[in-house]
């Protein structure tokens, strides 16, 4: 814990260490100082005291200020007047704004049933067990959802593969949990470092901060870098394996083969603690290297090549990312790369891959306050009724596909009422084909946007928007994984009210038995396992992570300790399978059924889904679809991020634009060549789904096959009313992507893995634009996908 002072004068400014998490959005937790004079905020320095980023700070957080003091801002709470989409607004006051959600949410509970009202949020911003806690404990819904996130396409893959396969999560080992980072003695450096479908330096996703794999490359770690773009970290490995996106799987796979075949697994770890070897033995011979390398465009050699470094490197250490969930076999190609760390012996072992916790325990996140939904309700969860993996409560979230599915077909198994979007831009970004979900979302009967900035979606969907505040508006705390760290509240600005003010207070009107906290700090002191005694009913909840430290041991911390500390480290060990440390008994091993990491997964077999890791076809490709293929001759990934950019945000921030004014898409030169296109073009891209114009960026290290667009993007500055929606379908991706194409578990969706076209926009060819077509014209048409 920090022995700094938590807040200081210096001159005119104060000054205050603190975290910032969102919004603006970010996957992260850095430490920084806030720079305030008269209540707002002036200036953001890195900390240099916080050993999470020893006073690094990404671009967008050395620029708070920009978005902080941004005009565009929501400032009160708005009630739409006109029509949706027609951009008219009322300022209304907050009472008036709970009255009249209050009002809606009880007449749809009582007419339709509480299910009927969903929770949205977008990526792990900061209201990960807030908006879950008031869908459960207020709306008493128990669908909370991902956006309408195909296939739950970010993570929960991953998440849902590593929970079942061995009941925990890995990280990429960077001495994070412990307080003297690399100068702990334990800590090992890792020497080799495979960095897969992920661009760590970019984006910093999921609770990892990028550049402590630079820290380990200047402490002699060397890469294997999977991606079909020459990211930085490509540029400085030792191999780059440049894949066709979609095929990880089959790579994965081949490595395993390799490793296996040429004797250079970790014989004692598999025979002691994993199950299911010999069933990926025979599996893994199906996929020879000159297989591989005719699925993947990976030349065998390389994949040999690097497959005997992995292996033979001690310790070595996976790190990956969105790729591998954003693929029909999300959950195969995680369930491959874990096996490799399995069988060679990296599992929780200094420098490996190493089982996170999350600090004290205290982030049970999407299921805080399930316990308020009935038993038989939480049965009807959206999903349960496709896929048994969710049905048998394996899955923390409803599955955003089948909402989908229900408000187009009817409402079949029940309608979709009510929408509470908090910390999400919907079609902008999340949704894999946003003109169908903009339809969807268009019909459902009462919508509600909590937002920083009027978006796209609010224009077109919201009844109500309520402002929510920025980072250093609000008090909360950053738990996932370590340190836990505190955020600190020292500006507002004008009506907007911090996520957890605006839930606590809905939540009180709506069920004031659930919410028996007179503030924010009482929810959060709660939230860290404080005050069991004086908020009973609100514990009854059955906490996740019970194993390994038992939850809200904080030592009695309270939250405003935790403010002046800054941060605090929970304890740390590394094999925790030797210790007894992860099961439920308290005996070594997994917390699996056999105890062991299930290279088989027994629960799969089960459910009637292939137990073993296996490379399905992107369900459109080169050799799927051969006919399509003919005539959407490359193959599309998209997404990738930028420094500038969070998904949808940031686009209204001058500085940001100034960097990256428009939407790219990388082309190889011969490709651009053939179509007549040159670097600054614009052009279209094509799917038979629809179309949106990006401007072509020719980049010679891409292969002449593929081409990588960017995601999210809109033009705040563009008008907002429809047919425009801030210019938000015209370079939209996703409107070439899809929904309901998931992997058979109901996780995974081929997001960065489709066939496109590409050609030069000219004035003939863009006479009618994608906003009127989707906003007027009904979209394109063209035969859905559905399950
Ligand atoms: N084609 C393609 N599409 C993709 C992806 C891809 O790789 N390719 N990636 C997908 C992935 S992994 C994800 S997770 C989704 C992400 O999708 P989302 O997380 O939905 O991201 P945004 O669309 O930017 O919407 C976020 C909204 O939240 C607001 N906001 C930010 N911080 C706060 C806050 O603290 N409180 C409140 N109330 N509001 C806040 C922002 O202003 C913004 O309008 O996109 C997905 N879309
Ligand atoms: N700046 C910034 N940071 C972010 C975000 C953001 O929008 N902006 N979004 C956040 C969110 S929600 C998430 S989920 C994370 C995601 O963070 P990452 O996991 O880093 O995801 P991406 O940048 O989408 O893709 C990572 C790499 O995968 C490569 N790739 C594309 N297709 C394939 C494929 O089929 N196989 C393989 N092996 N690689 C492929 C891309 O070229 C890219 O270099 O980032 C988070 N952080
Ligand atoms: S990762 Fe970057 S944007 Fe996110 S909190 Fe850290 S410095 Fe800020
Ligand atoms: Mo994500």
């Amino acid at each position: 814990m920090s022995e700094k002072q938590w807040q200081w004068q210096e001159g005119e400014y104060t000054v205050t260490r603190s975290t910032h998490w969102s919004g603006p959005g970010c996957h992260d937790g850095c430490g920084l100082l806030y720079y305030t004079k008269d209540g707002k905020l002036i200036k953001v320095e890195g900390d240099l005291d916080n050993p999470y980023n020893m006073g690094r700070l990404c671009m967008r957080c050395l620029n708070q200020t920009e978005a902080y003091n941004n005009p565009q801002r929501v400032k009160w709470p708005l009630k739409r007047v006109g029509e949706r989409g027609e951009n008219k607004w009322e300022r209304i006051s907050w009472d008036e704004a709970y009255d009249i959600i209050v009002e809606k949410v009880r007449y749809i509970q009582k007419e339709w049933g509480p299910e009927t009202i969903i929770g949205l949020e977008g990526t792990g911003r900061n209201i990960i067990w807030q908006t879950p806690y008031l869908t459960y404990a207020a709306f008493g819904s128990p669908n909370y959802v991902l956006g309408f996130l195909a296939g739950d396409a970010c993570y929960l893959p991953r998440a849902a593969q590593q929970a079942v396969m061995n009941s925990d999560f890995f990280v990429t080992d960077c001495a994070q949990f412990f307080e003297e980072r690399y100068d702990n003695p334990e800590f090992v450096n890792p020497e080799v470092i495979i960095i897969w479908g992920n661009n760590p330096i970019i984006t910093n996703g999921d609770g990892f901060f990028g550049h402590w794999i630079v820290d380990e490359m200047r402490m002699g770690s060397k890469l294997i870098v999977v991606d079909p773009r020459l990211t930085w970290l490509a540029a400085r490995a030792e191999y780059w394996l440049q894949i066709r996106p979609g095929t990880d799987c089959a790579l994965a796979l081949g490595m395993i083969n390799v490793i296996i075949s040429e004797d250079l697994y970790d014989h004692d770890f598999v025979e002691n603690w994993c199950s299911g070897f010999d069933e990926l033995t025979e599996r893994a011979a199906e996929y020879p290297p000159e297989k591989v390398e005719e699925i993947t465009w990976v030349p065998k050699e390389t994949l040999i090549a690097a497959s005997r470094r992995y292996a033979t490197a001690k310790p070595a250490a996976i790190q990956w990312g969105l790729a591998v969930d954003q693929q029909v076999t999300g959950i195969a190609t995680a369930q491959a790369i874990n096996s490799l760390w399995a069988i060679t012996g990296n599992t929780d072992v200094p420098g490996g891959n190493i089982i996170a916790k999350s600090g004290f325990n205290v982030d049970d996140g999407y299921s805080c306050g399930l316990n308020w939904v009935p038993k038989e309700l939480q049965e009807k969860r959206f999903g349960n009724e496709n896929f048994p993996l969710k049905k048998y409560g394996l899955a923390s979230t409803a599955h955003g596909d089948s909402i989908l599915r229900a408000i187009e077909n009817g409402g079949d198994p029940y309608p979709v009422k009510m929408l509470w979007l908090q910390t999400t831009n919907t079609f902008a970004n999340m949704s894999s084909e946003a003109p169908r979900v903009y339809q969807a979302m268009k019909s459902v009967y009462f919508n509600v946007v909590v937002d920083l900035f009027m978006t796209p979606t609010a224009v077109a969907c919201a009844d109500i928007v309520l402002p929510a505040g920025m980072s250093a508006e609000r008090d909360s705390f950053r738990a996932w994984f370590a340190p836990l760290r505190a955020i600190t509240k020292i500006c507002d600005y004008e009506e907007a009210k911090s996520d957890e003010q605006i839930c606590l207070e809905l939540g009180k009107r709506l069920h004031p038995e659930a919410f028996p906290w007179e503030t924010v700090a009482d929810w959060i002191n709660w939230k860290m396992g404080n005050d069991k005694d004086k908020y009973p009913d609100a514990f009854q909840i059955e906490w996740s992570g019970k194993t390994y430290k038992e939850r809200g041991k904080t030592q009695g911390l309270t939250y405003d300790e935790l403010k002046h500390k800054v941060y605090v480290y929970p304890e740390w060990q590394y094999k925790k399978y030797e210790k007894g440390l992860l099961r439920r008994d308290r005996q070594p091993g997994f917390n699996t059924a056999d105890g062991k990491i299930q290279l088989y997964i027994d629960l799969f077999d089960a459910f009637d889904i292939d137990p073993l890791p296996v490379h399905i076809e992107p369900p459109e490709s080169p050799y799927s679809t051969p006919d399509l293929y003919k005539e959407y001759p490359l193959v599309l990934t998209s997404g990738a991020r930028s420094f500038e950019f969070f998904h949808s945000e940031h686009r209204q921030q001058p500085t940001m634009r100034m960097f990256h004014p428009q939407p790219l898409v990388e082309v190889h030169p011969d490709t651009a060549e053939k179509l007549g296109i040159k670097d600054g073009d614009w052009v279209w891209i094509e799917s038979f789904r629809g179309r949106c114009k990006q401007i072509a960026k020719l980049v010679r290290t891409i292969d002449p096959r593929v081409v990588s667009a960017e995601h999210g993007w809109w033009f705040p500055e563009k008008e907002a009313a429809e047919p425009s929606l801030f210019g938000v379908f015209d370079s939209n991706i996703n409107n070439l992507t899809s929904q309901c194409q998931n992997g058979p578990a109901g996780y995974g969706a081929p997001n960065k893995g489709l066939l496109c076209r590409i050609y030069k926009c000219t004035e003939e060819n863009s006479k009618v634009m994608p906003g009127e077509q989707v906003t007027r014209k009904g979209g394109w048409e063209y035969v859905r996908a559905t399950f």
